[in-house]
C-alpha cells in the first residue's frame, strides 16, 4: 500500500558521526555499523484506533534513526507492516458497528496525514498484512514441510523447540514469558499445544471472520509470522535494526525473530532490535483500552503546530517511559518560537560547532535531550547578540541542522 510522502532532508557539510544504539537482545549500547545500505523494519499499527502521542513518539525514534544513518552517509531501506488484520481490529470493527476494511482504511489514511505533519520520514515500502498473504502462507507451507510447525485442528503453530535461539531477544525468564504472552495476545491455554509459548502462525476459519482460502486452508496469518516474513523478504536476514516500542520486546519481537531463524536456518533476524518507551498518561501507559489518548489528530484539528508536538515529544530520551503532563506542549511552543527567531536573525554565531554537537549526541543512542539543550544555547547566544555576530550564514546553518537532523521545520 502507499505510504506518505517525504519531505526533502537539507544537505549539511561533513558527515554524521556512526551511530549507537541500545540493543535489547545484548542489553547495551552498541555501534549499528550497516555495511553499505542501512536495512531497518519497524512494526506498524494495527489501524483500530487514531494515532496517539505515544504511536508518534516511537515512529518519531525510527525517524531519527534514518536521518542519523543518512547523515553518516548510507542509504537506507526501511520497510513497515501494517496489521491491517488481527483480533484488536476486528473487535473493534464489530463493537461500533462498521466494517472492518473501512474502519482500517480510515485509520491507516489518518495515520498517514498524522505521520506527514509530524515530518516523520516514509517507509521505502509500506506492507499491509492482508496483501503479503501469499508470502506468508508460502512461509508457514515450508516450517510444515520441515516439521517446524505443527496443526491444531484448523490452526498451526510455531513449536518454540525449533528455535535454538529462543529467548535470545527478550532475555525474560519462563514466568515472565507466560505472563507477557497471555496479557499480549498469545494463548498460552490452548488445549492441543506442545507448548504454552508455541505461537499462533495460521488461524483456521472462525465463524463471523474474514478468512482466506490457501493451500493451509480457510483462515488468517498470525500476528508474529507477519513481520517475520514481510521483514525477511525485503531486507534478508541479519539486517540492522527491528524496531518498535517496548511493549513488542514479549512475545512479538522474539517469536518474529524465532519464526525468521526457523525458516532460514541462520541467525540473527536482525543485528539490533530497538525499543522506544511507553508514554503514559495519569501514571498508565496511553492505549485505546485504558482510555487515556491524546491524539495527534485532534492536536491538529485545535490548531497545534505539528512542530511543536515533534519538539515535545523530543525532549526527553525515546528509550524512558514518559509521562505526556499539560506542560509539555507550552514548553515545545515556547520552544519553537525562540528557534524560529533565531532562524529568522539576518545574522548569528557560527552553527558549525552546533551542527558537530546535534551530531554527536543523536550518534550516542539519539540523546535528543543533549541535542535540543546544545540548540537552545546557540540560539540563546544569537538572541542576545545577533548584532556583534560575525557569521551571516549561522542562521542558516543552524535551520538546516534542526530540520536534516531533528525534523523540526523552523
Ligand atoms: N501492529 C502491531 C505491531 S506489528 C502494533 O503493535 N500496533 S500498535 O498500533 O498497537 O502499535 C504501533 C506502534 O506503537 C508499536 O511499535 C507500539 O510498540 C507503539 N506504541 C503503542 N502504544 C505506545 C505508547 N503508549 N507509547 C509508545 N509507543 C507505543
Ligand atoms: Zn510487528
Amino acid at each position: 500500500m502507499d505510504a506518505w510522502p517525504s519531505n526533502a532532508v537539507p544537505e549539511l557539510p561533513g558527515e554524521g558521526e556512526p551511530l549507537r544504539l541500545y540493543d535489547t537482545a545484548a542489553g547495551e549500547v552498541r555501534p549499528t555499523a550497516p555495511q553499505g545500505t542501512a536495512g531497518m523494519y519497524v512494526c506498524g499499527i494495527t489501524p483500530y484506533d487514531a494515532t496517539h502521542l505515544g504511536h508518534a513518539a516511537t515512529y518519531l525514534a525510527f525517524d531519527l534513526v534514518q536521518r542519523v544513518w543518512r547523515d553518516a552517509g548510507h542509504e537506507v531501506r526501511y520497510v513497515q507492516n501494517v496489521t491491517d488484520v488481527d483480533d484488536p481490529l476486528l473487535e473493534r470493527a464489530a463493537h461500533i458497528g462498521e466494517n472492518w476494511m473501512s474502519l482500517a482504511e480510515r485509520e491507516i489514511q489518518l495515520f498517514r496525514d498524522d505521520m506527514t505533519a509530524l515530518r516523520v520520514l516514509p517507509p521505502d515500502e509500506y506492507i499491509g498484512a492482508v496483501e503479503a498473504i501469499p508470502e506468508i502462507t508460502d512461509a508457514i507451507e515450508l516450517l510444515l514441510a520441515d516439521e517446524r510447525a505443527y496443526r491444531v485442528d484448523d490452526d498451526v503453530y510455531f513449536p518454540v523447540s525449533a528455535a535454538p535461539g529462543f529467548g535470545g531477544e527478550s532475555h525474560y525468564d519462563r514466568d515472565t514469558m507466560l505472563t507477557l504472552f497471555a496479557e499480549r495476545g498469545g494463548d498460552p491455554a490452548r488445549t492441543g499445544k506442545r507448548d504454552p509459548l508455541d505461537s499462533v502462525l495460521w488461524q483456521g476459519r472462525r465463524p463471523g471472520e474474514p478468512y482466506w482460502d490457501t493451500a493451509l486452508g480457510p483462515g488468517r496469518p498470525g500476528w508474529h509470522i507477519e513481520c517475520s516474513v514481510i521483514a525477511l523478504n525485503r531486507l534478508g536476514m541479519g539486517f540492522d535494526v527491528q524496531g518498535g516500542g517496548s511493549d513488542l520486546i514479549f512475545p512479538h519481537h522474539e517469536h518474529s525473530a524465532a519464526h525468521a531463524e526457523a525458516l532460514t536456518g541462520t541467525a540473527p533476524f536482525a543485528r539490533s532490535y530497538v525499543h522506544a518507551g511507553m508514554i503514559g498518561l495519569d501514571g498508565e501507559k496511553m492505549s485505546k483500552s485504558r482510555g487515556n489518548l491524546v491524539l495527534v489528530s485532534k492536536l491538529r484539528a485545535a490548531g497545534v503546530d505539528p512542530m511543536a508536538v515533534r519538539l515535545a515529544l523530543l525532549d526527553g530520551h525515546y528509550r524512558a517511559d514518559r509521562e505526556w503532563t499539560g506542560g509539555r506542549l507550552p514548553a515545545a511552543e515556547a520552544r519553537l518560537a525562540r528557534w524560529r527567531a533565531a532562524a529568522a536573525l539576518p545574522a548569528g554565531p557560527d552553527a558549525a560547532p552546533l551542527l558537530a554537537e546535534v551530531r554527536a549526541a543523536l550518534a550516542a543512542d539519539l540523546d535528543t535531550s543533549a541535542a535540543l539543550d546544545a540548540t537552545d544555547r546557540w540560539v540563546a547566544g544569537a538572541l542576545e547578540a545577533p548584532a556583534t555576530a560575525e557569521d551571516g550564514t549561522g542562521p542558516g546553518l543552524f535551520a538546516r541542522t534542526v530540520d536534516a537532523l531533528l525534523g523540526i521545520s523552523l
